[in-house]
């Protein structure tokens, strides 16, 4: 597997987010939630898709950075899922594509780790000692700036959500209602609204537990749920999301991640999704954004 993308860093200066604009993507959830893999899904689908463009469009002039996407391109052409990212580390990547008889579109993917926002989560001491949360100061500076759009993907890890396991104690729904809370807030960021999409990640491996993703999240996300519904300042979407079957295997001692065959229909969806929250209209060919996803998938996935 190539490592270019561990050995060149693309870790954002603080100073370099200053007055930027134009259009930001941020990808919220756990460590290992499947962030990553979404984010080089889309940029291996934008690429190999006949329908679309995809032109990197890094912002710097830095080459490396076209090289490390190039890379998440010819890994998963060969199976191979992302590399594990780390927590306080934030990586920027800049990605423009077009569509048919459509406008180009960037925009710049930014991860943020559940580690990265814990700190907005009160705690005994914190509520004690009377201390504002704080986020993460890079991803605080680029969640402030005025010139720029943002939108969020929340990413659950639907492994760890199985019906009939050991589900997580409401984890993933306590973070996603502390971040939704404090990017209102006055006292946090102050966005006049959150355009939003929650992907229940890993779908293949709870598909047959769940009627939909709508049962998915309502059973496992009461409190996110509840906070979408009780304000007109959040414009939801929520979808099933997966790359395909994945097999863990050794080699030289190292897990590996490997996908047989990278499945379309639900990066298809992602690609509608951001081409519509960002320019306010569908790309053509690809699946009606404002009909219900879900019924769109399935009738994707009979064809
Ligand atoms: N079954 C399955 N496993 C996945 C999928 N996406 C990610 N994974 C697994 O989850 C691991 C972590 O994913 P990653 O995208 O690196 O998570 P991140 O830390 O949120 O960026 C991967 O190495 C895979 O083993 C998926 O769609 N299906
Ligand atoms: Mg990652």
């Amino acid at each position: 597997m190539d490592t270019a993308s561990e050995t060149i860093d693309f870790s954002v200066d603080r100073e370099a987010v200053d007055n930027r604009s134009g259009n930001f993507l941020f990808t919220v959830g756990n460590v290992s939630s499947g962030k990553s893999t979404l984010q080089n899904v889309l940029v291996y689908k934008l690429y190999t898709d006949n329908r679309t463009q995809l032109e990197y469009a890094n912002i710097d002039g830095d080459a490396g950075h076209d090289v490390i996407l190039d890379n998440w391109v010819q890994n998963l052409k060969k199976g191979y899922l992302p590399h594990r990212s780390q927590a306080g580390r934030f990586q920027e990547f800049n990605v423009r594509f077009r569509g048919k008889k459509r406008r180009a579109l960037d925009f710049s993917f930014i991860e943020i780790s559940g580690e990265d926002i814990r700190t907005i989560r009160p705690t005994v001491e914190s509520v004690q000692e009377g201390l504002t949360p704080k986020l993460h100061d890079t991803l605080d500076k680029y969640l402030r700036l005025t010139g720029a759009n943002k939108r969020f993907i929340f990413v659950s890890d639907a492994s760890k959500n199985r019906k009939h396991g050991n589900p997580a104690p409401f984890d993933e729904d306590m973070l996603f209602t502390a971040l939704i809370g404090h990017l209102l807030s006055n006292t946090g960021i102050r966005l006049n609204r959150i355009d939003t999409l929650f992907a229940a990640a890993k779908w293949d491996i709870v598909e047959n537990e769940y009627r939909s993703e709508k049962e998915y999240f309502a059973v496992n996300f009461p409190a996110t749920t509840k906070a979408v519904k009780a304000t007109s300042r959040i414009n939801a979407y929520y979808m099933p999301f997966s790359i395909g079957k994945v097999e863990e295997s050794e080699e030289n001692g190292e897990v590996i991640a490997k996908v047989n065959g990278v499945h379309d229909q639900y990066v298809e969806v992602l690609i509608s999704w951001l081409y519509y929250t960002f320019t306010g209209r569908e790309l053509q060919g690809f699946p009606k954004v404002r009909q219900n996803l879900w019924d769109r998938i399935k009738a994707l996935a009979a064809r």
